[in-house]
């Protein structure tokens, strides 16, 4: 095996014999299978493009398989080797429609085919199929960073798609991005398909945006419960909306209470969700504390997406854990996906709830909520009076990941030391290293501004483009706003591409920058972009209240 695609990949190069994130060398190369495999859908895909169709169950198909190979969705190789087989089905469909257009030299991701399960893991083994099959470091840097950053986009897709908004375009760029990565292209055509992976994230988010608001109405300033009540509960991980709407309907009335976890936590935010009395609040911290907070919950856990971590010798919760969608763990249930027009049936989960125990409290207390663009530029004069006046110097962006490595300790001083005169804008569940932290409101304004889930990172980049119209300026680095983001998984590339798209200069990323940047990619962005990795918590301080 070999994966380099998250923030605490090995020694920041690769994993290679068993993930740090636990993913055994036998799913992880079936995952480069089924990627591979998407390359060969995206190569017939693109033909047909050319002439002006782009097949929408291919690219919907392509999101989830993309959005599979996530860091923390998926851990049972059955089903990945089903949706290998799915994929080159799915491919064969689409080179008999491009028929003679697709005629010459075809790469081996077109034409091979196999549905026998030994010669499809004998195939994920093979040197080909792998991200080193890339002999030049630097085009296996950009080949990779593309293909990252669609896997971010991807699970942004399927997310819109679900709640019934798609587009051509997105799926045709997926096809496109796949496709040039089995060809030998010029460096700088390279670089131009990583820019437009930052321009088609920006309109996946703004997408899925709409999607979201649309469905369940704009977030709000919403005060969350994080302690516990007596009744039985279950709590819901991840990012699917529309399963937790369904799920909060089919509670209703059970006497069982739902919770949410790591990056459900803004679904909190919604008046869709809100109105529910028997939604108790969010459990617990970010992912990686789910060994933890999962046992102590006492009742069943639904993952809809990322993160899934693997579970402990000591951990009891197995015969409570329900996976959903593309998320999937050997031993847990899995409820099936809805049918056109109906909906999941989470009974078995209600049914389970009613015999657990309520949860063990953790903690108490409130945290706060809900600043997505609209709530934001609801109270746009009350920040706009507090930026001309002087009583917000600064705003810092960070958003994105949690993880598991100390030195995301960072963040959490930066929060804390930041002047008492700026604000913090957030999104993903990088929050959680300061979101219950005591950091005061400037004249009513909370220092903490969390516009929601990994994706609302959409959300911060309105209100920037905002502000920047409001006080009449030509370049979006005039604002007096800095950028320290943490990463660790792959949308929060999409979401780094897409600050790149829009111009934005300077972002601070950590705790490292990602190991699959070779030297000289980096060094592109860095020259581009002025990227650069965090520093010290002192410097990094005064370095941003300098607008540095
Ligand atoms: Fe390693 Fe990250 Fe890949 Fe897991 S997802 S195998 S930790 S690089
Ligand atoms: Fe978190 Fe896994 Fe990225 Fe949506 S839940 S932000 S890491």
């Amino acid at each position: 095996m070999f994966c380099f695609q998250c923030q605490e990949t090995a020694k920041n190069q690769g994993c290679t014999v068993r993930g740090v994130c636990g993913k055994p060398e036998e799913t992880a190369d079936l995952q480069d299978l089924l990627i591979y495999a998407c390359k060969g859908i995206a190569v017939c895909g693109e033909k047909l493009k050319e002439k002006g169709e782009v097949d929408r169950d291919a690219g919907r198909f392509i999101c989830e398989a993309l959005f599979t190979t996530i860091t923390n969705v998926a851990w049972d190789d059955d089903v990945l080797i089903n949706r290998i087989r799915k994929a080159l089905k799915v491919r064969n469909g689409l080179k008999e429609k491009a028929g003679a257009d697709l005629a010459g030299d075809l790469p081996d991701c077109v034409t091979w085919v196999s549905d026998d399960k030994d010669e499809i893991v004998a195939k994920a083994k093979s040197d080909e199929v792998r991200i080193t099959a890339a002999q030049n470091e630097d085009v296996r840097s950009l080949r990779e960073l593309l293909i990252i950053g669609c896997k971010g986009i991807a699970a942004y897709a399927d997310h819109a798609a679900i709640l019934g908004q798609e587009k051509d375009d997105i799926y045709g760029f997926l096809m496109e991005a796949l496709a040039s990565t089995t060809k030998d292209l010029p460096v700088d055509e390279m670089i131009a398909m990583v820019m437009k992976a930052g321009e088609t994230a920006v309109a996946t988010m703004a997408l899925l945006d709409g999607a979201n608001t649309a469905a369940y109405g704009n977030p709000e300033i919403t005060e969350v419960n994080i302690g516990v009540r007596n009744n039985p509960g279950i709590l819901i991980s991840g990012h699917d909306l529309k399963d937790m709407e369904e799920l909060l309907k089919q509670t209703e009335g059970t006497g069982v209470d739902v919770y949410t976890h790591g990056e459900m936590l803004p679904a909190n935010y919604y008046p869709a969700f809100k109105k529910y009395d028997h939604f108790a609040g969010n459990y617990g911290g970010s992912w990686w504390h789910q060994n933890k907070d999962f046992e102590s919950f006492n009742g069943p856990i639904i993952l809809t997406t990322n993160c899934l971590i693997p579970i402990k010798k000591d951990n009891t919760y197995l015969d409570r854990l329900f996976t959903t969608g593309v998320v999937n763990y050997p031993g847990a249930k899995h409820i099936e996906m809805r049918q056109a027009g109906g909906a999941k049936d989470f009974s078995p989960v209600i049914e389970l709830a009613k015999t657990c125990q309520p949860p063990v409290e953790i903690e108490s207390g409130k945290i706060v909520g809900g600043f997505a663009h609209n709530q934001v530029l609801a109270l746009a004069d009350k920040v706009i009076d507090a930026v001309k006046s002087g009583a917000i110097k600064r705003f810092v962006v960070m958003a994105g990941c949690d993880g598991r490595q100390k030195a995301r300790g960072y963040f959490t001083e930066v929060a804390e030391n930041l002047p008492k005169d700026t604000v913090i804008l957030t999104a993903g569940c990088a929050k959680y290293r300061y979101n219950k932290l005591a950091l005061g409101d400037i004249g009513g304004i909370p220092r903490v501004l969390d516009a929601g889930q990994c994706n609302d990172c959409y959300s911060l980049a309105v209100i920037a483009l905002k502000l920047k119209e409001v006080f009449g300026l030509e370049d979006i680095n005039e604002l007096p706003i800095s950028y320290d983001i943490a990463w660790y998984e792959q949308k929060a590339v999409a979401v780094l591409l897409a600050l790149l798209f829009l111009g934005v200069k300077g972002i601070r990323l950590g705790p490292t920058l990602p190991g699959f940047l070779s030297p000289t990619v980096a060094n592109v962005l860095v020259e581009k972009f002025d990227i650069k990795p965090i520093g010290t918590v002192e410097e990094d301080i005064a370095a941003m209240m300098a607008g540095k």
